[in-house]
């Protein structure tokens, strides 16, 4: 039998680099005589892959959780004799919402090779590690865990990159940028936050038409209702939290960059953990002791944590500075510079905080230059189902007094990832929740008339102008929006007049 996989993953960020998990397993199958393909698929080209698989005689697709349940459904039903195996954080969710018939939720590189050879061989899917599968209307477990074990998850590390590429103009050398090197698996954040919050699962599962065994029941038990929660939004807080010393967490990133640096002349590193400060000065010194060469190197973390290691943030740009490269600062999760927001999404910090990281921020990009980066990404949640005008004018004149840090009008809005983020069962519980065929088949609404009235001025204006909305314009027409029609703030403030239909 020929054994053809298709790999996919979908581009919403223009040139982002191929997320790493799949990379990780591709040169194992292939060893295997099974034949992958792999694509990167902007995802407002997704029509142009449907042709492809058309004719790639595929016996199985392989993708993320980044894929929407829309762009699921459309590849299932143009081909419905492929099955789907969906692996990554939000696994499950597909599964729920979607037709798919496979989930590996956990680590995947042992599940899939195991997965693999079921699927070409005896279909005796309860050997597969951390696999959820469906019969019918039944959810079922394999019954074997597997727990993270990082250093199994990379090793023997040979990462595939050169993913083929399905979309509008692309910087050619983009799979190797900002490249992912793990340090470490899951969010310490939520490792230590103890919570009480317990969500009814079959109940969840019962709604949408499902029964889950004993065995998935017991395992998704485990997953969701473990008494630690993290931020109320993040579908990432399920994953388990595993740390090395910070010694073996060095020279695990170090063979990582060696392998990256030698294989693809990888020259930007983006440092995978939510906590790389207490490591971070020594890294970046065997980065150099060992001749890596170092453009760029990015991390992410928590706004109290940066705050926390002040020092060391100045520490690793003064040798950044030395040694000419760039120290880029990314995804700091203020989401907010409200109080009650950071309560609602349970960041256990407050808007003190955030200003005082704000300012640190600033501070080191007027005193570093162009050896720091600061890139707030998708650290914002302004939209929410709380949201108020109030809460939504105190933020914008935030970000408006404060360009250096925030060049572009972004007000990221909550993410409804699946039913068991713990913000979920308030929204519900309110009657703010609805389904939806797009996004992970779930979405909001805002409690707040005029909150609402200025969300929808604001995707009126991201169509339009895209990335290059005025952060002022923008705050002043929230001044008139209790007044006004969007139709009439379009025109006064953004001049824009609606096309009259003949
Ligand atoms: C790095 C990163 C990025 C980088 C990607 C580039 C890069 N340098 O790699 C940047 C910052 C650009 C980015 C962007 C985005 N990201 Co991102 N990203 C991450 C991050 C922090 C690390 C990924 C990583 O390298 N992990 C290490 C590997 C080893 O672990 P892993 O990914 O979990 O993979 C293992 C298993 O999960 C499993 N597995 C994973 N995929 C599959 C697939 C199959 C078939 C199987 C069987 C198993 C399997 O096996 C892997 C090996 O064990 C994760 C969070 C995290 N810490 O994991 C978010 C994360 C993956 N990103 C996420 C999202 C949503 C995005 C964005 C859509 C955000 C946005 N709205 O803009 C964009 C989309 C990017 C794009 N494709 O256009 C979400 C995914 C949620 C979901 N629905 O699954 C995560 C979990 C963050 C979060 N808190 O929610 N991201
Ligand atoms: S948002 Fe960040 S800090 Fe909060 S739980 Fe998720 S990964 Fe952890």
């Amino acid at each position: 039998m020929h054994k053809n996989i298709l790999f996919l993953q979908i581009e919403i960020i223009r040139n982002c680099p191929p997320h790493m998990g799949m990379c990780l397993f591709v040169d194992d199958l292939r060893k295997s005589g099974v034949n992958c393909d792999t694509y990167m698929i902007n995802a407002n080209y997704i029509d142009e892959i449907i042709p492809l698989i058309g004719k790639g005689n595929y016996s199985l697709i392989c993708l993320d959780s980044v894929f929407t349940v829309d762009i699921i459904t459309l590849l299932e039903r143009e081909f419905p004799n492929i099955p789907i195996l969906a692996g990554g954080i939000n696994a499950i969710a597909l599964l729920m919402h979607t037709n798919i018939r496979y989930a590996v939720f956990g680590p995947g590189r042992t599940a899939i090779n195991v997965f693999i050879q079921e699927f070409f061989g005896s279909h005796n899917f309860y050997t597969v590690p951390n696999l959820f599968f469906k019969n019918g209307a039944q959810i079922l477990y394999s019954g074997e865990t597997l727990h993270w074990d990082l250093k199994k998850e990379l090793f023997p590390y040979v990462p595939f990159l050169d993913w083929q590429y399905i979309g509008p103009d692309r910087n050619p050398k983009a799979n190797y940028l900002d490249v992912s090197i793990a340090a470490g698996t899951g969010c310490p954040f939520a490792n230590s936050t103890v919570s009480s919050n317990h969500f009814a699962i079959s109940d969840i599962f019962h709604e949408l038409g499902y029964e889950a065994s004993d065995a998935a029941l017991q395992r998704l038990e485990e997953i969701f209702n473990r008494k630690k929660h993290g931020c109320s939004f993040c579908i990432f807080q399920y994953q388990e939290f595993t740390s090395y010393p910070a010694d073996e967490t060095i020279e695990l990133l170090l063979q990582q960059a060696l392998h990256l640096y030698k294989r693809y002349a990888i020259t930007s590193f983006h440092i995978q953990t939510e906590n790389p400060l207490p490591f971070l000065y020594d890294f970046i010194t065997a980065l150099l002791k060992n001749s890596i060469r170092v453009q760029k190197l990015s991390i992410r973390t928590r706004p109290d944590f940066l705050l926390l290691h002040k020092d060391t943030v100045r520490s690793c740009l003064e040798v950044a500075r030395d040694n000419n490269f760039h120290l880029s600062i990314e995804e700091i999760g203020f989401e907010s510079f409200c109080d009650d927001d950071l309560k609602t999404f349970n960041k256990k910090t407050d808007s003190t905080i955030n200003r005082d990281v704000l300012k640190l921020l600033k501070d080191v990009k007027r005193d570093f230059g162009g050896h720091v980066g600061v890139d707030v990404g998708h650290g914002i949640i302004l939209f929410h189902p709380w949201t108020t005008l109030k809460s939504l004018t105190e933020n914008l004149r935030f970000i408006t007094e404060n360009t250096d840090i925030f060049p572009q009008l972004f007000l990221g809005t909550l993410v409804l990832y699946s039913e068991f983020l713990p913000i979920y069962p308030k929204i519900s519980h309110e009657g703010l929740s609805q389904k939806s065929e797009y996004g992970y088949g779930l979405t909001f609404k805002m409690k707040d008339d005029l909150a609402k009235k200025a969300y929808d001025l604001y995707e009126i204006l991201l169509m339009h102008f895209g990335g290059n909305i005025s952060s002022e314009a923008y705050l002043k027409s929230l001044d008139l929006i209790g007044n006004h029609s969007i139709d009439h703030i379009l025109k006064e403030i953004f001049h824009l007049v609606p096309v009259q239909e003949k």
